[in-house]
Formats: C-alpha cells, structure tokens, sequence
C-alpha cells in the first residue's frame, strides 16, 4: 500500500481550517504594489503617529531602532487568492505606539500612510489587537525593500492589502476614510474569512 505523496512544485497541503474559502496556498511569496519601492535613507526617515490621539508621536530611525519589538507568527492571506501560511515576523507591536499614543475617545478608524502617498484604512479596532506589528523582520531576515523594509504594517487577520509596506505615518480618524485600493472599490474592512473582497460602491463626494 503507498501512501500519496504531493508532486514536486505541487502547492503545500494547508492544515485543516488555516485557509479562508476561495484561498490557495503557496509557498513563494510573491511581490504586490503599486508604483515603485520607495528608496530609504535613515537621515530623512520618520514614522509618525497623529489625528485623534492625545499625544502625538514621532520617531527619527535611530528613534524607532531604539523602540521595543516582539514576534508574532501568523499567515498571509492575499484578495488575489494566494495564502501564505507560518510567517514569522519581528517588530514594534501596533499596541505599545497605541498606549503611547492615547487614542481620544472619537477615535474609531485609522488610516495608515506609506511613503508616496499610498494609504490603506481599517477599524480601530482591527489596529488595536496584540498580533498587530509595526515590522522590520521576516523569518529572521531583516525585510527586503520589495517587501515593505524597512517598516511594514502587519494585520494578519485581514487581507494583506491592508498591511501597508513602507508605513511612514498611522492616522487616527473619527470617521472612516477610504484608502487607495478601497477607492478602488475593494472593501472597507477586508475580512478573508468573510470573503470581503468588494465593498459597497462608495458615494460621490464630488472629489473624484
Ligand atoms: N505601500 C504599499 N503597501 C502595500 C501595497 C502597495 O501598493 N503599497 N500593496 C498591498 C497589497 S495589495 C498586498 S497584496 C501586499 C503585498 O505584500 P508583499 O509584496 O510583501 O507580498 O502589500 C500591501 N501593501
Ligand atoms: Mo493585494
């Protein structure tokens, strides 16, 4: 009797219940962005924290090294259908900037800013949970500028577009505010397990 065995380059079996429906697993890790990797330079770079919060925050990079990190495991899920599961990442947990911070009590959403202009929003309250890391390693390497290095968001419970690379600033916001893909229609929340790929079509505010 044989057992079957996975073909070589067929894609990993995924534990029972690890995938969110209309997800395959992979093992790369493929490259998704708009407009091209931002170059960094320690002497310009600052991350900051502001809008709806009683204590503003910002950090030169020599500032932010000094800052604590933890690691978090978790998957990736991506909207275009791609599930990559078991990362390790190491970074300055979403928390601990929060607690800093004091979010006022309006503040119900965030909206976060990646350097270039590219933003991506969510609840507060999908930002303020313990597996949320502001990161700077993957599986032990520091990240490659394709991937976000040298500061990404990770929000492993929602679709990665949410995980904004080359996060430079966190916006605290009463109400929400769609960032880039989600003025493209995708969705405000982005929850893979619920499959919100699509939002509703926004309201024109006339803005464009
Ligand atoms: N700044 C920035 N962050 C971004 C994006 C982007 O275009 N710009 N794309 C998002 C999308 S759609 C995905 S799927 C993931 C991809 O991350 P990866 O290239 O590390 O796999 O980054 C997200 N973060
Ligand atoms: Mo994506």
């Amino acid at each position: 009797m044989s057992v079957p065995r996975p073909r070589p380059g067929s894609p990993p079996a995924a534990p029972e219940g690890r995938l969110p429906p209309g997800q395959a697993p992979t093992r790369k890790w493929p490259v998704l962005h708009y407009g091209e990797v931002p170059r960094f330079d320690a002497a310009t770079w600052d991350f900051q924290v502001y809008g709806e919060v009683e204590e503003e925050l910002r950090f030169g990079w020599e500032e932010w090294r000094a800052l604590p990190t933890e690691e978090r495991a978790g998957d990736i899920h991506c909207v275009t259908g791609w599930s990559r599961l078991d990362n390790r990442w190491r970074g300055v947990p979403v928390r601990e900037l929060l607690r800093r911070a004091r979010p006022r009590p309006g503040a119900r959403f965030v909206l976060l800013r990646a350097a270039g202009g590219w933003t991506a929003n969510l609840p507060l309250e999908d930002f303020d949970r313990d597996d949320n890391l502001f990161a700077t390693h993957h599986d032990g390497e520091p990240l490659p500028p394709e991937h976000g290095g040298p500061v990404r968001a990770v929000i492993p419970h929602l679709y990665f577009w949410k995980s904004a690379k080359w996060l430079r600033a966190v916006e605290l916001l009463a109400a929400d505010r769609p960032g880039f893909w989600e003025r493209g229609g995708y969705h405000m929340r982005g929850d893979p397990w619920k499959s919100e790929r699509f939002g509703d079509p926004l309201p024109d505010d006339g803005s464009g």
